[in-house]
């Protein structure tokens, strides 16, 4: 299997340059559990570990290797795991604040085509959730696509009214509605799976992730929550995260996060809301922030029906949430080495807008 296979291109080549030493090599990492990898190349899976350098080098938690990274490391003639010595840039991320109250990044997955948002119907159907799962995608630059699964749980009829309620909440989300249980759905979906791109699974716990990737392997690759109690932690180790499906797409299965807090998502939240974004730009302001400056559109749109009043709220409680996490972010890593950076990206946005 070729590295273009899994997903390395032109851009990840052109960027590898720089960076690939002597007696380097390329390889994607398609496990992570806490300290240890597994990373995948034309040959075969292996064992890695961060090289002495490499650790001692990271300065923050989202510049350690996540599952998706691509990444150089130097195989031992001798054997032994591999050593990873750097990682390529991300051509794009999925990335959460750190659960609890340490503000800082957390990566979850890298160098994702498609993100699939998984929501089973009846209980665990929400769309603030789901608002904040596509404000994470396209602040990484990931395609989404929103995944009703479960639908064999509910009639058709409050099927079509949650479908309803996605179209009218975002209107521009690409939809597949599918249930494992009776296989109703799956192959629209497997359509969607195009060989050599990366697509990811994201979700709570329990709305069936793990059970789709072993109904689209055609056997239990991987434990599903009825297997291994909360589907978490426990089989971590023996769990493969990026899986090869026989068609040649990739699949990520991510474990169910509680927390997703926003950081850094400035620029997500427009695009993800970029019905709103639009708005914007006819408000008297420059700087409007659609709370109560005069002459300003969004709150009209929000007056005269254009834009649903929820969906508004939804985007306000978001952006207050992000620009919290940033300020906090700012104020602890003022003396930071790697604030530069920071300060960069934030330019960098603030020159879009
Ligand atoms: N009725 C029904 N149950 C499902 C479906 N998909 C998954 N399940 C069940 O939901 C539970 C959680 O599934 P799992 O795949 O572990 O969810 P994950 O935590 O998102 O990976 C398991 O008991 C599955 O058998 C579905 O489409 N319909
Ligand atoms: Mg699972
Ligand atoms: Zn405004």
């Amino acid at each position: 299997m070729e590295l273009s296979a899994l997903g390395f291109d032109d851009w990840h080549e052109q960027r590898s340059a720089a960076i690939l030493q002597p007696g380097h090599s390329i390889a994607r990492v398609t496990a992570v559990d806490r300290g240890a990898f597994l990373v995948r190349n034309q040959d075969a899976e292996t064992p890695a570990e961060l090289a002495g350098k490499f650790r001692f080098a990271v300065d923050a938690a989202g510049d350690l290797p996540c599952v998706g990274d691509w990444v150089c490391v130097l195989r031992h003639a001798s054997g032994g795991p591999a050593m990873i010595h750097s990682i390529l840039p991300r051509k794009t991320f999925l990335r959460r604040k750190s659960p609890g109250k340490t503000v800082d990044f957390q990566m979850i997955a890298a160098n994702i085509d498609v993100a699939f948002i998984v929501q089973a119907c009846g209980c665990d159907f929400n769309l603030a959730r789901l608002d904040r799962y596509l404000v994470i995608a396209s602040e990484g630059a990931i395609e989404p696509w929103i995944l009703l699964t479960k639908t064999d749980m509910v009639s058709p009829g409050e099927l079509d009214h949650t479908i309803a309620q996605v179209r009218r909440r975002c209107a521009f989300a690409n939809l597949v509605a599918l249930s494992n249980t009776t296989g109703v759905g799956l192959d629209k979906l497997r359509a969607l799976l195009v060989p050599g791109r990366t697509h990811c699974l994201l979700g709570s716990s329990g709305v069936g992730k793990t059970t789709l990737i072993n109904r689209l392997i055609g056997r239990d690759a991987l434990d599903t929550s009825a297997v291994s109690g909360t589907g978490e932690g426990v089989h971590t180790t023996s769990r493969r995260q990026l899986l090869v499906l026989d068609g040649g797409s990739m699949l990520i299965d991510t474990p169910g996060m509680r927390e997703l807090g926003l950081l850094g998502a400035g620029d997500g939240l427009d695009d993800a809301f970029s019905d709103i974004h639009g708005h914007s730009a006819n408000c008297r302001f420059a700087d409007c922030t659609h709370t109560d400056e005069p002459g300003c559109s969004v709150r009209l749109a929000v007056e005269n029906g254009t834009l649903g009043e929820d969906r508004f709220q939804s985007y306000l409680k978001l952006r207050k949430e992000t620009e919290f996490h940033d300020l906090s972010y700012v104020d602890k890593r003022k003396k930071d080495r790697s604030f530069g950076r920071f300060i960069k990206t934030a330019k960098k946005s603030m020159r879009k807008q």
